[in-house]
């Protein structure tokens, strides 16, 4: 019964989803979407890029949401109402957060994704910032497709192997990349890694060790049916 019971957010995890309510160490912890799940829209294109580490955990927490794609065509209407002017956003019961990784950080924090201690979380976050900083790298706005391709290629053969090198010592034989379970730089791995081998198919044949990691995060069982179910898009 409701009554009585301790309106305290619970950490959500897939296990805990089909659940409503939960006792733990004489607590009820309310794990009812409604009265305390806030709303949630994430506004993007209808691409993965730079919004979909966002749609990994929301699938992966089982968390309700938005999953608002703009249409080429509506985005000069669309930018001036939009603080900062750029996208992903999220909304959260009103209120607009910008900047993909602060959008996915929040997301994590709240699933449960952002590691088990303060020096895991900073941990995780160096990981996604490294993977973050290599994918930015691209020049993803270029017009000219000659430019474009070079570039891109040159990333690519030159610049990606050192990331790949570092990425996979800091893994080691370990299952996750940081503590001793399934954290979002995990889910950023993969988000980024798809990318980059629908560009170059070989790129991480030296590195069994980080696709072993891709499986890993492919195979847990929301993230599969996410990967099922989502648009299909090039990037
Ligand atoms: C990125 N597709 O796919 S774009 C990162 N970055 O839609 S700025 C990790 N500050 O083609 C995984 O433009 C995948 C992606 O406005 C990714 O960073 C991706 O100049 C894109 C696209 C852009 C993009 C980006 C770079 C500069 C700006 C904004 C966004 C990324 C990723």
């Amino acid at each position: 019964m409701l009554t009585n019971t301790i309106c305290k957010p619970f950490p959500r995890g897939p296990a805990l989803t089909e659940q409503l309510l939960c006792t733990e160490e004489g607590t009820t912890y309310d794990c009812t979407q409604g009265s305390s799940m806030p709303n949630y829209k994430l506004t993007y294109f209808n691409l993965r890029g730079r919004a979909e580490i966002s749609r990994y955990i929301f699938a992966y927490s089982g968390i309700k949401y938005e999953d608002h794609r703009l249409e080429g065509a509506d985005w000069p209407k669309i930018k001036p109402t939009i603080p900062f002017g750029k996208v992903p956003v999220l909304e959260v019961d009103g209120v607009i957060i910008h900047q993909s990784l602060a959008i996915a950080r929040y997301l994590a924090r709240e699933s449960g994704l952002a590691g088990q201690t303060p020096v895991e979380q900073a941990l995780v976050d160096a990981i996604v910032d490294t993977m973050d900083d290599f994918m930015m790298l691209f020049p993803w706005a270029e017009k000219n497709q000659d430019v474009r391709e070079k570039a891109f290629n040159d990333i690519l053969t030159n610049k990606a192997p050192d990331l790949l090198k570092d990425l996979d010592a800091f893994l080691g034989d370990n299952k996750w990349f940081v503590g001793k379970s399934v954290t979002w730089a995990d889910f950023y791995w993969d988000v980024c890694s798809t990318t980059l081998l629908s560009y170059k198919a070989d790129l991480a044949d030296k590195y069994p060790r980080l696709l072993a990691l891709r499986d890993r995060v492919e195979a847990l069982p929301a993230i599969a049916a996410w990967i099922q179910k989502r648009p299909k898009t090039t990037i």
